[in-house]
Parts: C-alpha cells; structure tokens; sequence
C-alpha cells in the first residue's frame, strides 16, 4: 500500500477503534459507523478523504483490518477495538487445536503468572501462524511466541471468536494453556 493509504488505514485504525469521538462520529455496538458520514467528519476535521481512498484501503489492507457492509453504506474495524460503545457479538467458534500470540520477552514473566489479558483492547489476539505473532510480538521488542492449546481450553470451556478478518480472538488466556516456544 502506498504511504498515502497506509496514513489512512492508521487514521482509520484510530477512529474506527479508539476515538471516533476525535472526529465527532459514533459507533453502534457492532462497531459500524455510516461510510459518507465518516468522510465527512474526517474532512471537516481536517484529514481530507474521499470515499474511494476509504474502499481502497479496505480492499488493499494488508490485515484486512476494516469491513464494509455488505449494502455498501456503513464501515467497521474487523478487531482490536478499546471504544467503550462498541461490544460486538462475534458468533463462538471451535478453535484449531493450537493458536500462537507474539509478545515482547519482557513481558513474558507475568503472562505467566497471570495468563494472557486483553489490556485495553477487548480480546486477547491469537493467530494461526508463528510469522503473523513474530511480527505481532516484534512491536514491542524482542519478540516470544506463546503456543495456546486452544481447543483443549475450548473443550473445557473457553469461548473463542474469529473477527471478520480471520484474527482469533479469546477473554483470556489462563497459564495452564500457555507455553513460550522452544527456541
Ligand atoms: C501483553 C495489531 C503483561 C500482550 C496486532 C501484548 C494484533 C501482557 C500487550 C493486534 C499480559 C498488549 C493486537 C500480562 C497480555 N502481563 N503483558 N498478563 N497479557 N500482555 O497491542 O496482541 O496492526 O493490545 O502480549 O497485529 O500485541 O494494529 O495486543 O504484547 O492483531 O491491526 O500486552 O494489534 O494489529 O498489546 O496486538 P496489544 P497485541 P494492527
């Protein structure tokens, strides 16, 4: 993606997660917010887009990061959200028996301790392959993968979800069904 989408896809990334009140917008609890509406209210406030840049990068995101709906008029993230208004009933699912969280070596010491928490954000993000949580895990430093025995905690009741991206996400992740990759 070029620069200038890639500072969209960021742009994006804060209203449609974090603060769409920076921009005066509102998410409903499914996190969705009117298309038109969202340009507007970022041209107003002085970041200048046009809806085929939004549809470019939905389309180009290299996560996969936001979703259109499917009658064109409304945009969501697909994930990663802190926004208080939005509480999205991502439909459960089984989970692979093994899913992987990249995480920085510092903070290794207490995930072990006290399992996997979401932070800020509202769920604990997994994924299915070691690439995709070293590059997650090498934001904040020295990266570790975490390998989660997903389905045996599924099978003793864990809820797992798939954002419409296709980024696992959990509540929690509890020590017992956590290790650090061998090296
Ligand atoms: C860590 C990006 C200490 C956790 C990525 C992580 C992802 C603990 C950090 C998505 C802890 C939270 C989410 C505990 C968890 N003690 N540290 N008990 N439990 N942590 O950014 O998973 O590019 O909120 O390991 O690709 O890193 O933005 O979560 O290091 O999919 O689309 O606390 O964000 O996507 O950090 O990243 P984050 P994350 P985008």
């Amino acid at each position: 993606m070029d620069k200038q989408l890639t500072d969209i896809s960021r742009f994006l990334s804060f209203v449609l997660r974090h603060e769409p009140q920076a921009i005066g917008i509102t998410l409903d609890s499914e996190g969705w917010t009117g298309l038109d509406a969202l340009v507007a209210a970022a041209t107003a406030s002085g970041q200048p887009l046009d809806r085929s840049q939004v549809e470019a990068v939905v389309r180009d995101n290299d996560k996969k990061r936001f979703t259109i709906s499917d009658d064109g008029q409304r945009i969501r993230a697909a994930q990663g959200h802190t926004a208080g208004t939005v509480a999205i009933q991502y439909v459960p699912q089984t989970p692979p028996d093994v899913l992987y969280h990249g995480t920085a070596s510092r903070f290794l010491e207490s995930i072990l301790a006290e399992g996997l928490r979401p932070g800020k954000r509202h769920h604990v993000h997994l994924s299915t392959d070691i690439g995709t949580a070293t590059s997650v895990g090498q934001r904040y430093g020295s990266p570790v993968i975490l390998k989660i025995d997903a389905l045996q905690m599924h099978r003793l009741g864990a809820a797992f979800f798939q954002a419409d991206n296709g980024v696992w996400l959990a509540e929690w992740v509890a020590p017992e069904f956590l290790a650090p990759l061998a090296e």
